[in-house]
């Protein structure tokens, strides 16, 4: 797997790139312009930057709680996020809005029943560009979480605002360096729905830097005990899916809802439950069959209020899972209780994608971005200013050409917009497998022998090269499928020199 070795090569790129910025800070003729230029060197010293995003009441909110074990992010059953909303770690709490006109300013806020109340004072959503929370929390320690606004949404002012947010432009990248898109099973057109969304984003998402997430999976199958088998069982179908398999690197399934609620579950809750639980078990299986007759029948001694807050906080498939624990005697406590719900809600999985998939990466997602970002701001210099910008694009240049990282990436792209296909499934695998891949054995997992000696990987290699390479001298092939068989090239012969260096070391 991924080597110690790649993730210094990676280091060196991104501060190739933080010199490139800082120079830029550094050296620009007008203010604004050293502004931009360090906005972009404190996002590259910052945390990776991760959009979570997808359709109206996705669950999206409730899944950056989860994230963050805290009840943050405002969640409802009514259309509830409308602004772009990063959150990260800070030395203090502080709310500042990014206003249309380019100004900031503090908001105030406060926390009362949970979530985060912002006051928006004498601005109006439509003033406001994005809002930016600060935390000290150690669980944004190494990402930065943003909650998006649902994409087709009611109102179709903040479902543009979260596309002008991912999407890339001619203008410059989109401002996320990873992305968690949430479907939901009932939409099973949301496979469609993500692919006409990342190929107007070209830069947004690949296998590289999105992760697919089955969410509100507790609520498939009426919220049965089984519902997370039933999930891991779709997500599981769905991440071998033609259409999906380009778009994003897995599908986990989540319910967020159960993770937030295990993290946060205090002992009146637990209280609560432990009263119901008590119930006549007939009139208990009854009330459990709908949220009606949940909330509807007069035979358990909770009132009807705490039985509304036990159905917010843990759905049906939650309190019937809890109830379960405390008669069996497993689990009677909040932190007992807690421990059970976060074990059955997925998050762990989460968890893992962000540490095995998404931290690798990070370095190489956020010098791409500041990439791009500098790109952008250099077609912006004035005349006078053509030497420098001169000079960064060719500093900008060489690091491009001395990995093959960014090559990769819009590589991926091309796969993924479906902007490059090939007629034979078999080589659209290869290809992505070999773009995907950190080290040698996963990219000629494929063709490796039964021995997995040097010997073996470096014929693989080298059957590569030479299949790829005339597949780009093809006079036939367009110019971009070109561009991508070169990269292959280019990625393979890397796996190739590195095969070669360790043969000499071992
Ligand atoms: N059963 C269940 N309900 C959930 C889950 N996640 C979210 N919900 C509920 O679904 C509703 C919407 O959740 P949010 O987290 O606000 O969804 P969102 O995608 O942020 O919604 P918008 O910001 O309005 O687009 C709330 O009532 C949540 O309690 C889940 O995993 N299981
Ligand atoms: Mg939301």
């Amino acid at each position: 797997m991924s080597s110690v070795g790649v993730a210094a090569a990676h280091g060196s790129v991104a501060d190739d790139v933080l010199a490139a910025a800082t120079k830029l800070a550094a050296e620009a003729p007008d203010e604004a312009m050293r502004a931009d230029a360090q906005a972009i060197v404190e996002r590259l010293r910052g945390p990776l930057r991760v959009a979570i995003a997808g359709r109206v009441k996705a669950g999206k909110s409730t899944l950056l709680n989860a994230l963050v074990g805290e009840r943050l992010a405002p969640t409802d059953a009514g259309e509830c996020t409308k602004l772009v909303t990063a959150y990260r770690r800070g030395a203090g709490y502080e709310v500042t809005a990014r206003m249309i006109d380019g100004t900031s300013r503090n908001l105030a806020f406060n926390r009362a029943g949970g979530a985060l109340s912002i006051d928006l004072g004498s601005a109006t959503e439509a003033d406001i560009d994005r809002v930016d929370v600060s935390w000290p929390t150690s669980s944004l320690e190494t990402v930065t979480l943003i909650d998006t606004p649902g994409l087709e949404s009611v109102h179709d002012e903040n479902s543009r605002r979260t596309r002008e947010f991912l999407e890339a432009d001619a203008e410059g990248p989109g401002d996320a360096d990873a992305v968690v898109y949430l479907m939901r099973h009932a939409h099973r057109s949301d496979v469609a729905f993500l692919d006409a969304f990342m190929d107007r984003s070209v830069t947004a998402a690949s296998p590289v830097n999105a992760v697919a997430v089955l969410s509100r999976a507790d609520e498939i199958g009426a919220g049965r005990l089984d519902a997370m088998a039933s999930a891991a069982r779709i997500a599981a179908r769905y991440s071998t899916d033609p259409q999906l398999v380009n778009l994003c690197a897995t599908v986990v399934p989540l319910a967020g809802l159960i993770a937030e609620t295990g993290l946060t579950l205090r002992e009146d809750e637990a209280a609560a439950l432990r009263t119901l639980a008590a119930t006549d078990a007939a009139v208990l299986e009854q009330m459990l069959m709908s949220a009606e007759q949940f909330c509807d029948m007069s035979s358990s001694q909770l009132t009807v209020e705490w039985r509304r807050d036990l159905l917010d906080r843990l759905g049906l498939f939650g309190v019937r899972l809890a109830v379960e624990e405390i008669r069996a005697g497993r689990a009677t406590t909040a932190s007992e209780l807690g421990a059970v719900l976060v074990d059955v809600s997925g998050l762990q999985a989460l968890r893992s994608l962000f540490r095995d998939h998404f931290a690798p990466r990070a370095r190489v997602l956020q010098a791409r971005s500041a990439l791009l970002a500098l790109r952008a701001l250099l077609r912006r210099l004035p005349a006078e200013a053509s030497a420098l910008a001169a000079g960064i694009d060719r500093d900008l240049e060489r690091i491009e050409a001395s990995t093959t990282q960014f090559a990769r990436i819009r590589a991926l792209h091309l796969l993924g917009s479906g902007l490059v296909s090939f007629a034979a499934a078999a080589d659209t695998d290869e290809v992505r497998t070999i773009l995907v891949a950190d080290a040698p054995e996963d990219a000629f997992a494929g063709s490796r022998g039964p021995s997995e000696s040097q010997d073996a990987l470096k014929s693989a290699a080298l059957t590569a090269i030479t299949k790829w390479r005339t597949r780009a001298a093809d006079p036939l092939a367009d110019p971009t499928t070109v561009e991508l068989c070169d990269t292959v090239v280019r990625c393979c012969e890397s796996f190739y020199a590195g095969i070669l260096a360790t043969s000499v070391t071992t």
